[in-house]
């Protein structure tokens, strides 16, 4: 089996970047104690136009300050660093148990066009258990993420009201069956931070320096409404620790706490609307308060709230049309220094399907970066992506 998966990855590695998707195609395979690969992602390169610079060009999460090198200035920034693919792995049932797993990862954490490295996303097993139980083991997306905006940004809105992040974690979900077509899904995980924080220097990350890993927990409820869609109610929260040392100005533990709803729900067969809100302090961990967790002149946890909310009309098959805003606001009180004191954007975009894998999309984003000393900051952008999914 090892032999067999170990054959496999050689395989899928010898494929070669550049023609990965006709290669993974083929490669739908199943070796001989039975266990499947499918493959799956998709190819995507995007174009954007930013009348002010942004971090990070293609993939948006704010506007440069007009204290940064070139900021302020237009600029055209083109990618395929979006492009991604990934492994579904399914066992045969064994011992009563079901095991699934999965291997994904992209190319959006290198900044440099054009020689991309490749990025672990996902990486998990799941077993289930039986009775609506099963533990997942790896790293998957958060435990409070439950879906996203639709928008052509592959950010997503990070930094701009949509909280999000993959992490190392341990989870166990019970999805309990209320009818035919509703559920209520608890999920409780113990997880490890992501952004490697280390404010004191001293060479260890504040969140291993605590020692424990962060509780999450989320319930899911699941029903249908006005549509035969499903709506989807979502309401998490979670708790965890960073510890500076001796270095640091303020020496001590500090608390990461969050609270997260969300909501996704069908008024008809064609248009829907969806959005998440939170409040939270030091959670630049989860992409909120615009990346700004703990005030080390002060020695404070920076308090934040945000949201996002959409509306997604899909007027006939081919195409799917949304308008919808996002922002994240830190508490002006609890920064220093020339903090970013608000950060969001309207946008409106639309989706044409040229086939069942081939999608153009096409957004247009008024973006604002407010700071505490330096000027407030604007953009105004034209994003376009082609995506082939496969
Ligand atoms: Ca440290
Ligand atoms: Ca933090
Ligand atoms: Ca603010």
């Amino acid at each position: 089996m090892l032999r067999k998966t170990q054959s496999f990855i050689a395989f899928l590695a010898a494929c070669g970047f550049a023609v990965f998707g006709p290669c993974l195609s083929a490669l739908k395979a199943q070796d001989a104690a039975g266990v499947q690969f499918k493959p799956y992602g998709w190819v995507q390169v995007d174009a954007a136009y930013d009348s002010a610079r942004t971090s990070y060009g293609d993939l948006m999460f704010m506007i440069h300050p007009e204290t940064a090198v070139g900021a302020g200035r237009k600029e055209l920034s083109v990618s395929a660093r979006g492009t991604r693919f990934g492994i579904n792995i399914i066992a045969p049932e064994s011992n009563g148990r079901k095991v699934t797993g999965r291997i994904e990862g992209d190319f959006c954490d290198d900044l440099t066009p054009n020689k991309y490295a490749l990025r672990l996303r996902l990486a998990y097993v799941d077993v289930a258990l039986g009775n609506g139980w099963s533990a997942r083991f790896g790293q998957d997306w958060d435990t409070y993420v439950n879906f996203h905006p639709n928008t052509v940004d592959a950010s997503i809105l990070a930094y701009m009201g949509h909280t999000y992040g993959r992490h190392p974690q341990a989870r166990l979900t019970k999805e309990t069956r209320l009818g035919e077509q509703t559920s209520l899904t608890a999920k409780i995980a113990l997880q490890h931070g992501r952004n490697n924080s280390d404010l004191d220097g001293d060479g260890q990350p504040d969140e291993n320096a605590s020692a424990v890993p962060s509780v999450h927990g989320s319930m899911v409820f699941k029903t249908r409404l006005l549509t035969g869609q499903q709506s989807v109610f979502t309401i998490s929260g979670v708790y965890g620790r960073e510890k500076l040392g001796e270095n640091a100005a303020h020496p001590g533990t500090y608390r990461s706490r969050f609270l997260h709803g969300g909501i996704q729900l069908p008024l008809s067969e064609r248009f829907a609307i969806s959005g998440e809100g939170w409040m939270g302090e030091n959670v630049d961990n989860y992409l909120g308060g615009i990346g700004q967790g703990i005030n080390v002149v002060e020695g404070t946890e920076i308090s934040a709230r945000g949201g996002w909310v959409q509306g997604v009309w899909s007027p006939v098959k081919a195409i799917k049309t949304g308008v919808g805003f996002g922002v994240d606001d830190p508490e002006d009180a609890d920064l220093s220094g020339d903090a970013r004191t608000l950060n969001g954007r309207i946008f409106a975009n639309i989706f044409y399907y040229l086939t069942d894998r081939v999608t153009l999309g096409l957004e247009y984003t008024r973006v604002r970066t407010d700071y505490a000393i330096t000027k407030d900051m604007q953009n105004n952008r034209v994003h376009f992506g082609v995506m082939y999914v496969f």
